[in-house]
């Protein structure tokens, strides 16, 4: 390959703006990788590829009750960010590590104990969102005062953004059949940010390879059968309704029945289809203080769990993601674990919790009383099936005696 004609200032073919663009693209990188994110690239503003396979996903309900993903206008400023800022030329994508190694508790790690409770690498500490946008406004802000002037708008998570797909056209990585971004030499546990801005600025190639190649670890381990494979036009696909990490934060009611019994002792989100990815077997842990795990919410007995109080969950939880659920999906998917896990030993912690205020409580302590099956299981429930005044418990009891 020939080398490009080096021109320089004042040199026929100097291209001043191009040059200016590309001093600013180097310096943000800069600032980026010096206020602590770990990767960042550089992606022009225009509308969706994606935007077909969003529709085809929407159109095949599989956001499930997140409803937010499935509005007209979020739609359509997915398929076109700059409806969201006004003037938007260029995205700058970060991505910062939040891998953790799973913590052991008498010789074991919860993952493989089924009396505790897993709760997914990204939320053992604080919530990230509060994390990556102070510092991504930060760099918006640095960007004004120093650099030049810029409108723009910082996005984690909330925003309706296709965050992996801007990744991958600023280059960091691709879509996996995981449907997580996957960085090469990276892996997949690092949380995206993506800044908007007015300017134009020089940009990355895209990252057009699909190296999964053959690997399908991710489609079949997932235990839900979520994973879906890439369709067609290559998108990869899940279906969220069947993901744990969905049934356990942002479904709020009963999770299905039949999903039940797949779950495991994942209370709180679920990792496992990151777990298998081979992207991910020589990734670096992370060394932010913010997301290394503190006591209390990975891996803490399910029986313990069982019994939290409001005060104690807001106390334990407290800036930690695992509040999003509150009291009662967290008690609801730990009695799911507990009828996983089987053990006769749960019996009187469930037993207390078919008094629980909370009906999507009493009901999911129904169904695991069931599946533990034992003589006591059994009359606890029909012990409180002569007191229970709610539908929804009384046929969550009926149902169980048919476990
Ligand atoms: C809704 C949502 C969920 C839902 C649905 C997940 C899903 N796979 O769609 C649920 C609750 C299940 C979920 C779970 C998790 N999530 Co989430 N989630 C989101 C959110 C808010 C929107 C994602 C979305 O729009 N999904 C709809 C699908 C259709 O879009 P998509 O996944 O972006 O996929 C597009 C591309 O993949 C594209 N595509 C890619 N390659 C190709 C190739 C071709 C040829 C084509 C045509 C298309 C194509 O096609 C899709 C359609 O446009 C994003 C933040 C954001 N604003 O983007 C975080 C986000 C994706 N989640 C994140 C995380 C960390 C998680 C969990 C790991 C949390 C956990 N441990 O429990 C799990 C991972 C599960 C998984 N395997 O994806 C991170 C992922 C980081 C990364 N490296 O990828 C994000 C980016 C949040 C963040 N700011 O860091 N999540
Ligand atoms: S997060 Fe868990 S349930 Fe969801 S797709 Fe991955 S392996 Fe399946
Ligand atoms: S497990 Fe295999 S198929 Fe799945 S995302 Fe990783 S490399 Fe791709």
């Amino acid at each position: 390959m020939q080398d490009a004609p080096v021109s320089t200032a004042g040199s026929p073919g100097y291209d001043a703006a191009a040059s200016e663009r590309s001093m600013l693209s180097a310096r943000i990188r800069a600032r980026a990788l010096e206020v602590g994110f770990d990767a960042v690239g550089i992606a022009p503003v225009r509308p969706s590829d994606h935007a077909e396979a969003y529709a085809r996903w929407i159109a095949a309900g599989m956001y499930g009750e997140m409803a937010y993903l499935a509005r007209e206008d979020a739609v359509a400023k997915r398929a076109d960010p700059a409806l969201l800022v006004p003037g938007a030329k260029s995205a700058v994508v970060v991505a910062i590590n939040y891998h953790v190694p799973d913590a052991e508790h008498d010789g074991r790690t919860a993952v493989d104990d089924p009396s505790r409770g897993v709760v997914a690498r990204y939320a053992r500490n604080d919530d990230y969102h509060e994390v990556l946008k102070e510092r991504l406004i930060g760099l918006q802000d640095w960007i004004n005062d120093t650099l030049v002037p810029v409108g723009g708008r910082a996005y984690v998570d909330t925003g309706a953004v296709l965050e992996r797909e801007l990744a991958q056209r600023a280059g960091l990585g691709w879509a996996g059949k995981s449907t997580m971004l996957i960085q090469p030499g990276r892996g997949t546990y690092y949380f995206l940010g993506v800044v908007l801005l007015d300017v134009e600025l020089a940009y990355d190639e895209p990252f057009a390879a699909d190296r999964c190649g053959t690997c399908s670890a991710c489609v079949d381990a997932c235990p839900t059968g979520a994973l879906l494979g890439r369709d067609a036009a290559g998108a990869p696909v899940m279906d969220a309704r069947r993901c744990i990490s969905y049934l356990t934060i942002e479904l709020r009611g009963p999770i299905p029945r039949e999903l039940r019994p797949l779950m495991g002792n994942r209370v709180y989100g679920c990792d496992i289809c990151q777990e298998v990815c081979p992207w991910n077997s020589f990734a670096d842990m992370t060394s932010e203080a913010a997301f290394i795990p503190r006591a209390g919410l990975d891996g803490a007995t399910l029986i313990e769990l069982m019994a939290v109080t409001q005060e104690e969950f807001s106390r334990r939880f407290k800036n930690s993601p695992v509040k999003r659920t509150k009291r009662r999906g967290l008690l609801r998917n730990v009695a799911v674990a507990l009828g996983n896990c089987g053990a006769p030993e749960a019996v009187p912690a469930l037993a207390r919790a078919l008094h629980d205020e909370e009906p999507l409580v009493r009901g999911h302590a129904a169904w695991a009383l069931g599946r533990i099956g034992t003589e006591p299981a059994l009359e606890a429930l029909r012990a409180h099936l002569a007191v229970e005044d709610d539908a929804s418990v009384v046929s969550e009891i009926m149902a169980s005696f048919e476990n």
